[in-house]
């Protein structure tokens, strides 16, 4: 607590305040008091609240009711142009020392860090509301649930986060309880309200914070209210801070999705996938699989947290509790399922474009494209307008409890058993369709030098290929090279035998005349079939330096208009572009200073040698 003391209202607002939990109260009070705001308000998560806070944004002119006829208790919301997505060159890990943040991330010292902060807090809240959100990230009766509170002076990021995360009055009621520990999330729009001073849609700062203390466990973001930036249980939580207690606690936190499938034979197997952002996770999590006899459910879209189980096999868990998901390219054609989910409402959409009727829409949503739309800036759009309608980055915010083909297991705190991953990438050329690791820390390899086009998830330049370890290079907490260790050191403690395969897939291959090499989608599922026939040592593949790929005849193509010559093409391995290719990872290796492992290293040297004598 400082020397100042609160205004009277925070000062009633405190005494009322549902809770008696000291490092929760002083530290509401402390940021009441830095943030000046005009009142406190603790979420409890009900829908009456939700209904509440809603009405209040559509009044605001933040959010717009959709036609209810269509989209049901559904909103549209519409950023300012200049907070779209996340800040890789805004977001920073302040760990005490710059060793430990790593050459991915952006680093300060921490008590630098908090002396610029705290200005920029300084009465940001003004003439706001300052809303207590506790929450939880995983399940409330997990054997050590991963509790959080966020402070924001943003009721959308409210609305959004009741969607994501479980959140309110029973998980404040468990931190209390339990005693536990919270990862205090503190968030600010950066725009506060003069008396007499008329708001905006989107209040938001030209200048953006989004730091890390991973010592301490905190959070502070300020200045953007969109996405990853500001629902401090994902990105911020779920990953950067997460992967830190998960190198001190012996688990990982990951960016994957996790999908069950069963086989003809009701065998169930149980995959994990990690892509960079807009790669394709939430595609395949709600996959509708084109192959013949195959069901496939889905436990999660964006984040798994991984620990070894006590029969030494590797463990996956959902944190989540709500998709926010890239709008464009999902549609009836190719993804029913996330259609489906969202049709039933209950959702939030931002930056889409609306329809004359009341509606959304985004490019690839339908076939046919409207005659008519108002776009995500607010202007007239036709099809020859020239731009897209919807942002590139626009999203869905949708409870992944709407989604029918959810696996049962979803709810399940223990998580499942994980018996595959995959790494991918968007690259348009040299990285087969599919490729299965020789082993272990061949498939980690696989992973660490992982690469993709970047997209627009995040600020910046679109379509620049860049190296993504485990597709976590804007997510990793902490120095890379001892993330790629614990990766290693991890799994020696596993049972060596209950080890996933690993594969690295790639659905974005182009053809020689520029198309896509693979249908990818709902064919996807011909590729997971074939991977889990490896495990079953039913499938035939060709050993090649980089690993085993598929012959042309050993992917089902049933019903597909596409020959084994296809295939053969889509996984065809070319020396030439490897030459390439093996400088560009020498040098991504060469970026790690002294960090990366021996194993690693060993890898690359082994590649370089089956290439030279192939
Ligand atoms: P984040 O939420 O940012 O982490 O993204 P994500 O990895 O969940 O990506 P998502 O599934 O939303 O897909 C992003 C884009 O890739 C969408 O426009 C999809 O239409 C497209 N996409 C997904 N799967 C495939 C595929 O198999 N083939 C092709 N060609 N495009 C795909
Ligand atoms: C990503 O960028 O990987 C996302 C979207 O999943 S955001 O929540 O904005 O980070
Ligand atoms: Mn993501």
């Amino acid at each position: 607590m400082g020397t100042t003391a609160n205004p009277p209202v925070l000062e009633g607002a405190l005494m009322e305040a549902p809770t008696t939990h000291p490092t929760l109260r002083s530290w509401v009070s402390e940021i009441a008091e830095l943030t000046q705001p005009d009142s406190i308000y603790w979420v409890d998560g009900s829908e009456a609240e939700y209904t509440r806070l809603t009405d209040e944004l559509v009044a605001a002119g933040t959010l717009r009711r959709l036609n209810p006829e269509l989209f049901p208790n559904s909103f549209a919301a519409f950023s300012d142009p200049k907070d779209v997505a996340r800040v890789e060159d805004r977001t920073f890990i302040c760990s005490e020392s710059k060793r430990d943040a790593g050459f991915t991330n952006n680093w300060m010292d921490p008590a630098e860090m908090k002396a610029i902060l705290t200005e920029r807090f300084r009465g940001s809240m003004r003439g706001r509301t300052m809303y207590v959100i506790p929450f939880v990230m995983g399940h409330l009766d997990a054997e050590d649930p991963k509790f959080g509170v966020e402070i924001t002076d943003s009721a959308y990021v409210v609305a959004s986060m009741r969607i994501m995360a479980r959140i309110g009055t029973d998980v404040l009621r468990k931190i209390e309880e339990t005693d536990a520990f919270f990862v205090p999330a503190l968030h600010s729009l950066g725009a506060p309200l003069e008396p007499g001073q008329a708001d905006v849609p989107w209040p938001c700062n030209e200048e953006k914070w989004i730091v890390h203390f991973p010592e301490e466990r905190s959070i502070w973001s300020y200045g953007s209210g969109y996405g990853g930036n500001a629902l401090l249980g994902k990105k911020c939580y779920s990953l950067r801070i997460a992967s830190v207690m998960a190198r001190d606690e012996g688990w990982l936190a990951e960016h994957m999705l996790i999908l069950k499938l069963t086989s003809p034979e009701n065998k169930v197997y149980n995959i994990a996938a990690a892509f960079p952002s807009a790669c394709g996770k939430t595609n395949l999590a709600l996959l509708d699989p084109t192959v013949e006899g195959w069901k496939a459910e889905t436990l999660g879209d964006d984040i798994n947290w991984m620990r070894f189980g006590k029969d030494g096999e590797l463990r996956g868990v959902n944190p989540e509790f709500g998709l926010f998901g890239v709008a464009p390219g999902t549609g009836w054609g190719t993804n029913p399922n996330a259609m489906q989910a969202i049709a039933k409402g209950n959702s939030i959409f931002t930056n889409v474009a609306l329809t004359d009727d009341g509606g959304v829409w985004w490019e690839g949503m339908t076939e046919e494209v409207p005659a008519h739309l108002t776009d995500w800036q607010g202007n007239d759009w036709t099809p020859d307008s020239g731009r897209p309608a919807a942002h590139p980055n626009s999203r869905f915010c949708t409870p992944i409890t709407q989604i029918d083909m959810l696996a049962p297991e979803y709810h399940d705190p223990e998580g499942v058993e994980i018996h595959a991953i995959l790494f991918g990438g968007r690259r348009k050329t040299t990285i087969p369709l599919v490729t299965e690791a020789r082993d272990w820390t061949n498939g980690i390899f696989m992973g660490s030098t992982l690469s993709s086009e970047t997209t627009a998830a995040a600020t910046g330049a679109v379509g620049v290929v860049r190296r993504d370890p485990m597709a976590m290079l804007p997510f990793i907490g902490y120095d890379a090279g001892d993330y790629l260790k614990h990766w290693i050191t991890l799994s020696a403690k596993a049972n060596q035998e209950r080890l996933p395969k690993i594969f690295l897939v790639n659905w974005f291959r182009r053809t020689a005349d520029g198309g896509f090499a693979w249908p990818g989608f709902g064919d996807n599922s011909r590729v997971l079939k074939w991977a889990i026939e490896r495990i079953e040592g039913k499938a035939d593949a060709v050993e090649t330096p980089i690993g085993f790929i598929p012959t042309g005849d050993s992917i089902d193509l049933t019903g597909l208009d596409m020959t084994p010559a296809n295939v053969e093409e889509a996984v065809r391995v070319d020396p030439a572009e490897w030459v390439e290719e093996l400088k560009d990872i020498e040098a991504w290796y060469d970026r790690f200073g002294g960090s990366l492992p021996q194993e690693l290293t060993d890898q690359l040297a082994e590649l370089k040698r089956r290439f030279a004598e192939a």
